[in-house]
């Protein structure tokens, strides 16, 4: 079956286009609306059934008086980001952009602009890409049929189709499209669109029911160099999208497609939420997030780590906290990150470690999650390192056989051995 085709392009000029991102490696992802002032998860209208009437009051109040869009922008800097992607609107169906095709819009709030275009135009200046996260679901159109779970819980087919007798998906498709083509047209170049999601299935919602054919080839007119995800439903066609989105699992292996490896990127949350949520406590440490970063790029992956800003428009301390050793770490060793990609098979994994390599200068990183006494035995590595060294202050790694006094251990003719001082540099994991 021949692939129904959207785009025009080579793999060779796909990969020329792609190029910015799969050498970026680490981008933020910012989830922020009128969920941040309830500050419990961005789902809280559906989790806790409010209709539109409850919802009204942070629509009413919304007014992030403290959103500083550039302090945010040197954060994502500082911490070895490259890119960014913000929510212009998410489910709950408030746009973050001034709208001619809404009055659901944060310039009808009491905050009054629009915080996409300052976001943009912020990001933009501290040399960033920038993406915008756009909700394919929307839980306030009036003709956006109501999905099965939902506050009114249709449980039956007939209860569903009772409930959305009079909606009228063709309109939302319509609202859709106008507002995915005023956010690629009213801010200049997007580096990302970031479609979010299709759920098919008998009440469920895929390419038919955004018109997602449709829409991703205006994307492409508008934002000719712009990438988009995976999350429209387009899995079969040319074009269609250009990397997968893993979400808060980890990824095994490298993702192939009909035995190619594709390009993706894992979006991670630091508490498990992605709107702000002030009585999470399930934050990933340090090395976690870490381990989150090197392992993604050692499978050929990025990650995008999400911050839920709050409803002032600040960064939560954890979140602050978070970034900053990221960044600490990255100052030092982010020449393992980017440009890097998943080592050739030869290289043999050690215990506890993981490894990056950049192909272009052919330099092997070694990450040792664990950190081993006095050597680090390399099988196999025999005449495929002519110097080591570490990363964070250049000192030269001796090349040797391990000192065995008295020891009667083997060697292996193809291995070698890193010689390590016994003390652990003072450097993150
Ligand atoms: C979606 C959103 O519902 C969520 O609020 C957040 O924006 C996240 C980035 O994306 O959640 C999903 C979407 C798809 C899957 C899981 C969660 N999925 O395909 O497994």
């Amino acid at each position: 079956l021949a692939q129904k085709k959207i785009w025009d392009e080579t793999p060779e000029q796909k990969k020329e286009r792609m190029e910015w991102w799969t050498d970026a490696r680490f981008g933020m992802f910012i989830h922020w609306g009128l969920y941040a002032q309830a500050a419990r998860h961005e789902w809280v209208k559906r989790r806790e059934k409010m209709t539109n009437e409850d919802y009204q009051k942070y629509f009413d109040i919304f007014n992030p008086d403290l959103f500083d869009p550039s302090e945010w922008a040197k954060k994502a800097k500082a911490a070895g980001m490259k890119y960014a992607v913000i929510t212009s609107k998410h489910h709950e169906g408030f746009t973050m952009f001034d709208s001619k095709f809404t009055d659901y819009k944060v310039t009808n709030t009491p905050y009054g602009k629009d915080i996409i275009k300052e976001w943009i135009e912020a990001f933009r200046a501290e040399g960033l890409g920038v993406g915008l996260y756009y909700s394919l679901i929307d839980w306030h159109h009036p003709e956006y049929t109501i999905d099965r779970v939902h506050p009114q819980q249709a449980g039956t087919k007939e209860e569903y189709d009772a409930l959305n007798k009079d909606r009228d998906m063709a309109v939302y498709r319509e609202y859709l499209k106008n507002q995915v083509r005023e956010i690629l047209t009213n801010y200049g170049k997007i580096d990302i669109l970031w479609l979010d999601y299709s759920f098919p299935g008998e009440f469920g919602k895929g390419r038919d029911d955004w018109g997602s054919e449709d829409l991703v080839k205006m994307v492409r007119e508008l934002q000719p160099g712009i990438l988009i995800d995976d999350r429209a439903d387009l899995q079969d066609y040319h074009g269609g999208w250009d990397f997968m989105t893993p979400e808060q699992y980890k990824v095994d292996k490298w993702p192939e497609i009909n035995g190619q490896k594709v390009a993706w990127e894992t979006c991670q949350t630091f508490s498990g939420s992605w709107g702000y949520y002030r009585d999470e406590y399930t934050w990933k440490d340090n090395k976690q997030l870490l381990v989150l970063l090197i392992e993604s790029v050692s499978k050929g992956g990025n990650l995008l780590l999400n911050v839920g800003p709050t409803a002032r428009g600040t960064f939560d301390h954890r979140a602050d906290e978070a970034l900053s050793k990221m960044g600490e770490w990255m100052k030092y060793n982010s020449r393992s990150v980017y440009s890097c990609t998943q080592a050739p098979d030869e290289f043999q994994i050690p215990d506890n470690s993981v490894l990056t390599y950049n192909p272009e200068t052919k330099r092997l990183y070694i990450h040792l999650l664990d950190y081993p006494l006095k050597s680090l035995r390399l099988s196999g590595y025999k005449d495929k390192i002519k110097y080591a060294q570490f990363l964070h202050d250049a000192s030269e790694i001796k090349i040797d056989k391990p000192a065995m006094h008295g020891a009667r251990m083997e060697l292996d003719a193809d291995d070698i051995y890193l010689i390590l001082p016994v003390t652990k540099p003072n450097v993150e994991i």
